[in-house]
């Protein structure tokens, strides 16, 4: 499979260096980054944006570091092992722009969270979780715009409308499920950042630094680590209509301060709040097809497909394998 995710890569940097020049790029759609970064843009005075976007995350196998560890590696340690989780999440956004100058945003999140497990005694369970995650509002604050290049501020905050109370059965009985099943950060949060894009005629690049920052506790007596995202892309357009792109994504995030009391950390380490920390680097690819006719004028279509190049891991922790996102974006 990683065989295949560089072959992709490689087609699509021959055509983005071979094509280059040739197609043109009669509009600011061009300035768009791959579907997986939000916030990317802004929009002029009066402008709105509505948006749809379904994520797609698979997490097989465990790992601790850089190390792959197997079912009974863990089960030495611990009761109960994570085998597998998949999240799958529905997010709705708004964007309008009271002036040239800031963009509002708001992004509703809706997630579905399965995961599988194994106990010493070999007896497998699954549980799950869905509901509302948190509610973001962030203000995009343009700093500079001047010959097909572009810096924005980000001023957002996390609302804590998720969940943090989310139970399930288990062969323990129904308790509180682990901190990666919880659909919230129980916490307001700061989304501090910052985005460059620049474009030519067929050709468009980009990066942005984006932080969340934890500032208190929860109602549950801890507070999830803070986490920093850094992406870069490039992105070729051919045509009218098609843009394909390839995208760098590099996070880490801290561990959990404090620990939720009515979980065992000896049990399961998803319950360790010491054991959530990480570094990933994700390497994605994508298309989007915006027309500026017809029906479908104003709208774009969108999918990017991300797997991991590097993954460290506090654990045993559940390990990344591939994430999708699909989107609409439609403009007034
Ligand atoms: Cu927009």
């Amino acid at each position: 499979m990683t065989t295949r995710i560089w072959v992709l890569a490689v087609l699509v940097l021959a055509q983005s260096v071979m094509g280059a020049g040739v197609c043109d790029c009669p509009d600011r759609e061009c300035g768009y980054a791959p579907i997986g970064v939000m916030g990317d843009h802004t929009h002029p005075a009066g402008s709105a944006m509505l948006s749809y976007r379904y994520m797609r995350m698979e997490m097989n196998g465990n790992r601790d570091g850089t190390d792959r560890l197997s079912a009974t590696d863990v089960l030495a340690d611990f009761m109960v092992t994570p085998l597998e989780m998949s999240m799958e999440m529905h997010m709705l956004g708004a964007m309008w722009a009271p002036s040239d100058r800031v963009t509002l945003m708001v992004m509703q999140p809706y997630a579905a969270i399965e995961m599988d497990h194994r106990n010493r005694m070999g007896a497998t369970f699954t549980t799950a979780s869905s509901g509302l995650g948190d509610l973001k509002v962030a203000a995009l604050i343009n700093l500079f715009g001047c010959c097909g290049q572009h810096v924005h501020l980000h001023a957002g905050i996390g609302v804590p409308t998720g969940s943090i109370d989310e139970t399930g059965d288990t062969p323990m009985g129904h308790v509180r499920l682990p901190y990666p099943m919880q659909l919230g950060s129980g916490t307001f949060d700061l989304y501090p950042g910052v985005t460059y894009h620049g474009k030519t005629d067929s050709l468009s690049w980009g990066g942005q630094v984006l932080g969340t920052i934890r500032l208190v506790e929860n109602d549950n007596d801890y507070r999830l680590g803070d986490r920093v995202n850094a992406t870069a892309w490039g992105g070729y357009r051919c045509g009218r209509s098609w843009t394909t792109s390839l995208r760098l994504n590099v996070a880490r995030w801290g561990n959990i301060d404090g620990a939720d009391p009515e979980l065992a950390p000896a049990m399961v380490p998803t319950a360790d709040p010491d054991r959530r920390g990480g570094t990933r680097a994700d390497l994605g690819l994508g298309a989007a097809f915006a027309t500026q006719n017809g029906l479908l004028a104003g709208q774009r279509f969108a999918v990017e497909y991300s797997r991991p190049l590097y993954q460290d891991l506090d654990g045993p922790q559940l390990e990344t394998d591939e994430i999708l996102t699909l989107g609409w974006q439609g403009v007034w």
